[in-house]
């Protein structure tokens, strides 16, 4: 019995340093401690011993099923450290390893010239003003100066919904409304950017969709040098201290007298270049004073109140201060184009 005791142990202890898991160990426990184990089995033939080799044997017993549990024990701590060990390995995480890009996106250049101006206008006091893109006649056309059937109506040809709704070809309307609001009161300040749309073949200039900016002063006392002084501060602060501006006539129906405004060339500083066609100025906006009927038409009172008003086409000026060849290179969205414009890197 003393035989087969030591040799279960030496046996279980053998199997118990070959286990390579916890799983294997556990059943060794099972088959050798269980209570239908050898050991078990063994220590039920005690009652045949005589009473001096009883309770040697028990000893004995006992010291077995202690070396095998210390055995396995022992086994036990050492495989689940070496789990731990092989989680630790296999979750290593290089932190010297370059992280992954990750690619931000960035306002469209054109959304950026257009925030770039409002920003300015709001530095000089301007609030931004805006309005419905599918418009009434009546503030597109009639409330500008521009009564039906008069010539000017073809000079910008127009998306008509139904004959009394298109879609605005300017943002004037934004402006005819605001004044309409403030009942006859001044002043009135306001920026209005927006799109407009003129039945146009597109071209490198010329989109039947663009981005427009409006400005409207109305008070007591606003003469054409308020409009002067204010566009010149436009044009520096937009294209360089070092522009030079000059008004020449023009005329709108909406304005008298009107304007249409150059800057000196950015590009020869006058010298002479095919942006500035060697004529060393570059058009870029139109303004003049509020037409007395238009000021009428909104309620104020045109012997007490003028105002100047201008516009210009967010794009062109886009297109100057970034030297971008193509009107359309802003709509078709070619990534290649777009990321030039990112603050990121
Ligand atoms: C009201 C009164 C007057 C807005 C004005 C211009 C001159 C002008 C063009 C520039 C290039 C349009 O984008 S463009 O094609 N605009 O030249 N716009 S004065 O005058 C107004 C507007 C509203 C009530």
């Amino acid at each position: 019995m003393q035989e087969r005791l030591k040799e279960l142990q030496a046996e279980a202890l053998e199997k118990v340093s070959a286990a390579i898991d916890l799983k294997e160990l556990n059943d060794i426990r099972v088959a050798y401690l269980g209570k239908k184990g050898p050991i078990t089995e063994v220590l039920k033939g005690m009652g045949k011993l005589s009473a001096e080799e009883r309770p040697k044997m028990g000893a004995l017993a006992n010291e077995v099923r202690d070396q095998i549990t210390q055995g396995i024990t022992a086994k036990q701590v050492q495989l689940e450290e070496a789990q731990i060990q092989a989680k630790l390995a296999a979750e290593t995480i290089d932190v010297t390893l370059p992280g992954r890009p990750v690619h931000t996106g960035n306002h469209h250049s054109l959304t950026r010239v257009v925030e770039e101006i409002e920003d300015l206008f709001i530095g000089m006091g301007y609030t931004v003003a805006e309005g419905p893109e599918v418009e009434k006649d009546y503030y597109n056309f009639e409330a500008l100066n521009l009564p039906k059937g008069h010539p000017a109506r073809d000079m910008q040809d127009s998306f008509y919904i139904t004959e009394d709704i298109l879609l605005r070809t300017h943002t004037s309307p934004v402006q005819a409304r605001t004044m309409e609001k403030h009942e006859g009161k001044g002043p009135v300040k306001i920026i209005c950017p927006g799109k407009v749309f003129r039945r146009d073949n597109d071209d490198a200039t010329h989109s039947h969709q663009f981005m427009q900016i409006e400005g409207l002063v109305i008070d007591e006392n606003i003469r054409m040098t308020d409009l002067k002084g204010t566009l010149e501060v436009f044009a520096k602060k937009m294209f360089g201290e070092e522009r030079e501006i000059r008004l020449r006539p023009s005329f709108f129906p909406f304005t008298e007298p009107s304007v249409e405004m150059d800057i000196s060339c950015m590009i020869c500083s006058g010298k002479g270049c095919n942006v500035c066609k060697t004529t060393g100025w570059i058009e870029i906006l139109g303004a003049g004073m509020v037409h007395p009927n238009v000021l009428e038409m909104a309620g104020f009172d045109s012997k007490k109140y003028t105002g100047f008003a201008f516009g210009m086409g967010a794009e062109r000026i886009a297109m100057l201060k970034y030297g971008v060849d193509d009107i359309r290179h802003f709509y078709t969205n070619d990534s290649r184009f777009l990321k030039q414009f990112s603050i990121h890197e």
